[in-house]
């Protein structure tokens, strides 16, 4: 059984990094990756970091792939979700008008038939602004015990500005997700070019 799910695996240690427009996903991401503070611009198409992390006393690198949250941006996520082996998906907990449409937004995604069971964790993010929702408000209003019932899934308060919460949010992250093989580095790079020949619709 151990050498058919070796031979067969199709989950490189891939991570999507998803939200609304502006909740700070690649804010996050190169905090994450770099420990610095980058002004971004809207992502138009997607930005890719590999971070390292520990599983099992062993180094793996997660591929993160931050695609932008902008609603003609959204109609594409689908085309990544085949190959992830977990969601991280980032909520603005500052900007209150829009949470309804961030949990909507989530609801849906995890209804994708291809995202099944796959390990989810939440960002409460911009926990540096006052009077932002707490990751316990958040889990509540978005009932996250209900539509996460069938699959991992974990809230960190967070800070991308500050990078507070990061590293503890991606390591729990590391932890949540199963991946078939150890060496991710050398299934990402066989990965990307397996979908490179396919070309990248995009
Ligand atoms: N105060 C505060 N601002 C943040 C935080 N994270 C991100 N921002 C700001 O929010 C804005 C949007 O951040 P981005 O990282 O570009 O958002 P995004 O989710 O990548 O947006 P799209 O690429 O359009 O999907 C920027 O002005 C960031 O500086 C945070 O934790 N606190
Ligand atoms: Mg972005």
């Amino acid at each position: 059984l151990f050498n058919i799910n070796k031979t067969k695996f199709t989950k490189p240690g891939i991570v999507l990094l998803l939200g609304l427009d502006a909740a700070g996903k690649s804010t996050l991401l190169y905090k994450l990756k770099y420990k610095e503070r980058f002004s971004t611009v809207p992502t138009v198409g997607f930005n890719v970091e590999m971070v390292d992390g520990k599983k099992n006393r062993r180094k793996i690198a997660l591929t993160i792939w931050d695609v932008g949250g902008q609603e003609k941006m959204r109609l594409h996520w689908r085309n990544f979700y085949q190959d992830a082996a977990g969601m991280m998906f980032v909520v603005d907990c500052s900007d209150r008008r829009r949470l309804e449409q961030a949990r909507k937004v989530l609801e849906r995604v995890l209804r994708h038939e291809h995202l099944r069971g796959l390990p989810v964790l939440v960002f409460a993010n911009k926990q540096d602004v006052t009077g932002a929702l707490t990751a316990t408000e958040l889990t509540e209003t978005f009932k996250l015990r209900k539509i996460c019932s069938e699959r991992d899934w974990f809230v960190q308060p967070c800070s991308a500005v500050t990078g507070a919460g990061l590293e503890e949010g991606f390591r729990r992250m590391v932890q949540l997700v199963k991946i078939t093989s150890e060496d991710t580095v050398k299934d990402t790079v066989k990965y990307l070019k397996n979908k490179s020949a396919k070309s990248m619709k995009m």
